[in-house]
């Protein structure tokens, strides 16, 4: 069907190195990404590849800047604010290193959160709008998109209980009520259905053990069954 997504999803590609790969993971807060992509960093290194680990916001000086001023922020910040320093943070962390590694050969770039946080976050709990983000991304080089994407899927309850064990203070959007963490998960879902080519939906309720082997098979599938 012609929506104004569809119309907006066609100007996304991914960036053309062949044998180097752009992957992000995706997810609420305690999903797992950060502990998955310590794993799969190291089996991908076992295969040879060149594994550069980033994250969003941040990955550069500029962007970890932005990273503080917002994760810090005591006060609420205008989500069409919020928007626009994501994708700053994200433009300055395409030109400056993802592009730039990716011409090297043999390089996989993994990085923790990407547009679909945008869209997620402040296109549905935020309440922008996806197509407003969409529009946003619309021009390069916020028009990249990853190779693939693995969103580490888990409900409110899994992702509170997680907090709750690792004790560690709240965050700006870890602050926030039920209703905003709800809303996440409808975001992803939604991004999901919006970009089934890139992105895989993994059960992140599982052991860590049973999300990094289905990590692994996946992978396995893009890399070297191709
Ligand atoms: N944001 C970001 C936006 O709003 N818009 C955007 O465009 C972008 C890019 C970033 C914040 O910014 C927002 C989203 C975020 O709120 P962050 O610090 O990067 O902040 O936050 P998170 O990515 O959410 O970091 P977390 O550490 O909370 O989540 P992870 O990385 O998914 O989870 P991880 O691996 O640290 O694990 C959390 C805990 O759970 C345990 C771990 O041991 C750890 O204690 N765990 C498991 N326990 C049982 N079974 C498993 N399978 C487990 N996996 C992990």
């Amino acid at each position: 069907m012609d929506t104004i997504e569809n119309t907006l999803i066609n100007q996304f590609r991914s960036p053309a190195f062949p044998g180097s790969f752009f992957i992000s993971f995706e997810g609420i807060e305690g999903a797992g990404k950060s502990s998955q992509i310590v794993k799969i960093k190291e089996y991908l290194e076992e295969k040879n590849f060149n594994v550069i680990v980033l994250r969003e916001p941040g990955g550069t000086s500029f962007g970890e800047k932005l990273r503080q001023a917002i994760l810090n922020s005591e006060k609420d910040i205008h989500p069409v604010a919020e928007a626009h320093l994501f994708c700053s943070a994200r433009a300055q962390l395409l030109t400056s290193v993802v592009l730039k590694e990716l011409a090297e050969p043999n390089t996989v770039i993994i990085c923790d959160r990407f547009i679909d946080s945008t869209l997620a976050y402040q296109g549905v709990a935020r309440d922008l709008g996806v197509d407003n983000i969409l529009k946003m991304h619309s021009i390069f080089p916020l028009n990249l998109v990853p190779h693939v994407t693995f969103y580490l899927r888990i409900d409110l309850e899994t992702s509170l209980e997680r907090q709750r064990m690792r004790n560690l203070p709240k965050d700006y959007f870890e602050s926030r009520d039920n209703s905003f963490h709800t809303k996440l998960i409808e975001g992803y879902d939604l991004a999901s259905d919006l970009f089934k080519d890139r992105i895989k939906t993994i059960d992140g309720s599982k052991t860590t053990d049973e999300v990094y082997l289905k990590l692994k098979s996946e992978i396995d599938q893009l890399l070297f069954e191709k």
